[in-house]
């Protein structure tokens, strides 16, 4: 069979080359893929971040086509099924402090428009109808939506696009002194103190949350420096300023902990997550509030037949995703795998750093938990060739490896095991070692 490639416009993809040169995966099995032409590929990405447990878990694979079979949708508005309301109990006792209420979404982007959207409301709610302004950080990424884009802080994603929300950054965390650092980077908790000055310049009565990734994902895995959120959690209480952490990468074991939130010690009052919720096989995100949040919306809304908040998408809290849901978190939980994530990460970053520290170009290794990524310096003035050239190498010896921007990123399944992991890492030393 010889597919025809036209028609599929693929995303965040640069379509001229893929089509040239296509990569199939036609299927998959624990941490290996299958291309079309039969070759197992190590996945070192989980997917996209997404599938920590490993493919084609038999548990989900059944809960899933079980749901098919019983119910296939529920309309989500007015309405409800039993395991909307299973997975939202089990998703609030995983989650930290008083992150009780949950909000379904289907996607990562979904989760950061929606927890924008609920932050604003709040305080409308509350009568402070000023607070409207957004506070980022640069090299953020919140998908790909208007208000994630407004809020996200790399440049690329927003050139095209124009603005929509009045949204504002702290710098990033990537000091050139923190390179090649192991884990959290001792220098740059400073960097939170510029939250004062973004309140000075607006007033704390115009700024409705600060949005983070408490780990950078995106950009190419940047841990917080040490004792960063800590201090941007104490600014945001001491300005009345809610705190959003989206975990849509560190939800759920990435970092060692249920949450990047329990990982760092700081708990947000919004916290996103999609991805890892369904390990990546059913499309589902979520907005879990704190109970003063969701409170807020249950006081003020009158009458209670009226709409408490005005938002939600037609397949929110699918029945489909939910079985899958359900089965991903008992999988997480009952084999401790954020545990073993906790246990392993030492290797995986012994690994990073003595194989690729000293390669061609290599001008940084960072990593934490399970996420591991380096940047390459670029080739004349071409920042993304390395990278690229790089993915295209590993690819050939059957290793798939997230490129983008200046940096390769390695995500490693919660289940792999040490010789893969050499594998993974092994081979991008090769890769670089061939760099001109
Ligand atoms: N927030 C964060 C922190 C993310 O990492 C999104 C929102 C958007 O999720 P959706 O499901 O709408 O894609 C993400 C997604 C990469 C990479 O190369 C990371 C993501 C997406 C694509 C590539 O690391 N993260
Ligand atoms: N909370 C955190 C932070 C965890 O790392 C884990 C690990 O799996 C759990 C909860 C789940 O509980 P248990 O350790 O009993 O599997």
């Amino acid at each position: 069979m010889t597919l025809n490639l036209d028609a599929y416009w693929m995303p965040y993809t640069g379509n001229r080359q893929f089509k040239r040169d296509p990569r199939i995966i036609e299927s998959a099995q624990g941490v290996w893929f299958t291309d079309s032409d039969g070759r197992h590929v190590l996945d070192g990405h989980s997917g996209l971040w997404t599938t920590g447990l490993g493919h084609a878990r038999p548990e989900i694979t059944e809960a899933v086509s079980r749901q098919m079979a019983e119910l296939d949708f529920c309309p989500p508005f007015q309405f409800g099924h039993p395991k909307a309301f299973e997975l939202a109990t089990k998703i609030a006792d995983l989650m930290p402090g008083d992150l009780n209420h949950v909000f379904y979404t289907n996607s990562g982007s979904e989760s950061a428009d929606t927890s924008l959207k609920m932050a604003r409301a709040y305080w409308q709610l509350k009568g402070e109808t000023r607070k409207t302004r957004f506070i980022g950080r640069e090299k953020g990424y919140h998908g790909v939506n208007y208000g994630g884009v407004a809020v996200g802080g790399i440049p690329a994603n927003k050139k095209l696009f124009g603005e929509v929300l009045e949204a504002d950054h702290l710098s990033h965390t990537m000091l050139s002194e923190n390179a090649f650092t192991r884990g959290m980077p001792s220098r740059g908790a400073h960097l939170a103190d510029e939250l004062e000055a973004l309140v000075k310049r607006y007033g704390a009565d115009t700024i409705a949350a600060v949005i983070v990734e408490p780990m950078g994902g995106s950009a190419g895995v940047l841990p917080p420096p040490q004792g960063y959120l800590q201090r941007l959690r104490e600014l945001c209480k001491k300005h009345n300023l809610l705190l959003i952490f989206d975990e849509v990468i560190t939800g759920f074991g990435r970092c060692g902990a249920m949450t990047g939130a329990d990982a760092f010690g700081v708990t947000p009052d919004i916290l996103n997550v999609a991805k890892q919720l369904t390990n990546g096989a059913v499309p589902m995100g979520a907005v879990i509030a704190s109970s003063e949040v969701h409170e807020t919306f249950m006081a003020n809304a009158g009458p209670d037949y009226v709409l408490e908040f005005a938002h939600g998408y037609t397949y929110s809290a699918h029945p489909v995703a939910c079985a899958a849901g359900l089965a991903a978190l008992d999988i997480l939980v009952e084999e401790g795998l954020p545990h073993r994530v906790a246990a392993e990460a030492p290797y995986f970053e012994s690994l990073l750093h003595d194989q690729l520290s000293d390669k061609p170009f290599v001008s940084d290794v960072r990593n934490y938990g399970f996420a591991g990524a380096i940047t390459l310096e670029a080739k004349g003035d071409e920042p993304l060739r390395r990278p690229f050239e790089v993915a295209m190498a590993m690819w050939e010896r059957g290793v798939l490896v997230r490129y983008g921007g200046d940096t390769i990123q390695m995500a490693p399944h919660f289940v792999m095991q040490r010789e893969q992991m050499d594998q993974l890492v092994g081979t991008l030393a090769d890769c670089l070692a061939e760099l001109n």
